[in-house]
């Protein structure tokens, strides 16, 4: 499996995130990719590539135009404004608010165009989430091009990032980036299975009423969860979309056998739909001791979970979502790697 990856991730690793009060060192930290790679030399997974240059046109394709460039264009009027420290959205056009009208003072575009507090922008985000964007574009491309499998090593992650916001740590959706590439690149259905432990709300809203991409998620119940207001079993997606969303929500304490269970069902479903490829959101954050999350999975589980996925017999690109028992990450993502290629 040829993996791509960058060390342009290290840019971005802000002073600290918003968390239950006070602000911490991120969870979402340069070292998660260090540990995966460490993982990747130790089962000889060496087959490596650095990412093309970003096509930004692409993006554009699941991303409001505006929105990348306010992201592009951040750290430069930030500074220009007299601010020196990381940036963290205060106010967001909530409820009763309105949601028509884009702020011109910095501050206030950075509240419009976040979901979530936690997620601070720094000076290297930009370099980081655009680098991040092209490992997808680059892994996608091998898809298309014949490669059965690849592992697109992203950082940050992407799967909250909707068309125009970012949180959940994440600025540019990789992964439906990747999906949307590889029907302009000849696929005529393409799945998303999002296996991260949070809800993929921004893919699900990306490809909300899209019939050629299926988003199929396992994830912790909105009621118990971040991100909280979507991820419910009852979406289903709209319009030419209907039915080509499924949400599978757990409670606190899931484990092996109920998520596996899901994860059947998630594939049966796929297999239904008939895709032509499968882009794999690879959160391992379902691990039993993740420190921001609630299943129970082991390690010991993980192979089991790229088995399954392989069995689908489809081209498939893993991207690379959260995780965040740092010393475990490496191998439990690996793991999920070598089921699938082992089968
Ligand atoms: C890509 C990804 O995994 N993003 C996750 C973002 C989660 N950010 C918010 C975490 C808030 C955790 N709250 C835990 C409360 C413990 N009682
Ligand atoms: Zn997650």
């Amino acid at each position: 499996m040829k993996v791509v990856l960058s060390g342009d991730h290290a840019a971005h690793f802000p002073a600290g995130e918003l968390y239950l009060g006070e602000l911490v060192r991120p969870f979402e930290c340069p070292e998660r990719w260090d540990h995966i790679v460490a993982a990747l030399d130790a089962v000889g997974m060496d087959d490596r590539l650095a990412p093309d240059p970003v096509d930004l046109g692409r993006v554009g394709a699941v991303h409001d135009g505006a929105y990348v460039e306010f992201l592009r264009t951040f750290w430069a009027e930030w500074t220009a404004a007299g601010h020196t420290n990381d940036a963290i959205p205060t106010m967001f056009p909530v409820r009763g608010l309105r949601h028509d009208r884009v702020p011109d003072d910095i501050d206030g575009r950075l509240g419009y165009y976040a979901l979530a507090a936690e997620t601070s922008i720094t000076a290297g985000t930009w370099q980081a989430a655009a680098a991040a964007a092209a490992i997808a574009q680059t892994a996608q491309r091998l898809l298309s091009d014949g490669e059965e499998t690849a592992f697109a090593l992203c950082r940050p992650p992407g799967h909250h990032a909707s068309a125009d916001q970012f949180g959940g740590y994440c600025f540019l959706n990789n992964a439906a980036i990747a999906a949307q590439g590889c029907l302009v690149d000849g696929a005529d259905r393409v799945a998303v299975l999002d296996v991260d432990f949070h809800h993929g709300n921004g893919t699900q809203s990306i490809f909300w009423e899209r019939s050629d991409v299926l988003f199929a998620s396992l994830h912790g119940h909105p009621a118990d969860a971040f991100p909280y207001f979507s991820g419910w079993g009852d979406e289903t997606g709209s319009g030419a979309g209907e039915g080509c969303t499924l949400n599978l929500p757990m409670r606190p304490g899931t484990g092996f056998d109920e998520w596996g269970a899901a994860l059947d069902l998630a594939c049966d479903r796929i297999s239904a739909f008939g895709p032509d490829a499968l882009v794999v959101s690879l959160g391992v954050d379902t691990f039993e001791a993740d420190p921001i999350s609630f299943f129970r999975l082991a390690t010991d589980d993980y192979p089991s979970v790229g088995r399954r996925i392989g069995r689908l017999g489809l081209p498939t690109l893993y991207v690379m979502e959260g995780g965040y028992a740092v010393a475990e990450i490496g191998t439990n993502t690996v793991n999920v790697l070598r089921g699938h290629l082992d089968g």
